[in-house]
């Protein structure tokens, strides 16, 4: 089975009302490869506007939704929340929240059986970091990712995984697309052997770190590479050829 090319925007804490409105225009109005999944994810506080001015067909995500149906978890959203606003979509795990909010694997897997059992999709990320891959423990770190959140999950078709190495977060240096295409190449390889032979086959694996307009091209070739998570480009007008890379 073909997958689906996935390309999603996050654009972690940036934007004003003004931006993020002038981006869900541009990006309605764009000429885009119709065999693409499109998902956009800005702050919370602006999905409600983005969902507004997106065309039905483009998708928007939250960067992140909780793991209990309701109530005193002040700051919190919910996953009856995002549904109640159209929000299909939410991004769990990006290494920022794992980081500097210090979500473990245990509490982001939580979160991702809340949302798939709730009906919302989840851009699920992964990835070492600089001393994990140069001590060599790059697969092993994601497969002890993969392993907290598949104790977890029976269902895995709302499930795109990011695939997303934290040396190359906003600093501008991507991986190598033969770096990226084996950790992809593990990670399906991971959900055959512990999952089954169909998750693996029909996941996507996006890959994410400084991808831009000039880079994503070369990338999308890989087998294992079916789209992206995009930072910073997303919130320019890259971000269409970001989509368009299979054009
Ligand atoms: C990785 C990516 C999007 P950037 O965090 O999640 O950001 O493209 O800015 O490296």
């Amino acid at each position: 089975m073909a997958r689906k090319f996935f390309v999603g925007g996050n654009f972690k804490m940036n934007g004003t009302i003004e931006s993020v409105k002038a981006i869900a225009k541009n990006l309605s109005e764009a000429q885009l490869d119709p065999n693409v999944d499109v998902v956009i994810a800005p702050p919370t506080l602006y999905l409600l506007l983005v969902r507004e001015h997106l065309k039905p067909g483009l998708e928007v995500a939250a960067q992140n939704v909780f793991d209990k149906p309701n109530g005193a978890f002040t700051g919190e959203i919910s996953v009856l929340q995002l549904k109640d606003s159209g929000i299909n979509w939410t991004i769990l795990g990006h290494s920022e929240r794992r980081t500097i909010l210090g979500e473990s694997d245990e509490v982001v897997a939580s979160k991702t059986k809340f949302a798939t059992e709730g009906g919302v999709g989840v851009i699920w990320c992964c990835g070492e970091s600089l001393e994990e891959r140069e001590a060599g423990q790059t697969i092993a770190v994601i497969e002890k990712q993969l392993a907290a959140v598949a104790a977890k999950i029976g269902d895995w078709s709302k499930v795109v995984i990011a695939y997303e190495p934290i040396w190359a977060i906003g600093t501008g240096k991507v991986a190598t697309v033969q770096q990226a295409q084996e950790v992809h190449e593990a990670i399906r390889k991971w959900l055959k052997a512990n999952v089954n032979d169909k998750v693996a086959e029909e996941t996507r694996i996006l890959y994410g770190g400084s991808v831009n307009g000039k880079n994503c091209k070369e990338l999308a070739k890989e087998k294992d590479i079916d789209g992206f998570l995009v930072g910073g480009a997303s919130l320019k007008p890259e971000f269409v050829d970001i989509i368009n890379s299979n054009l």
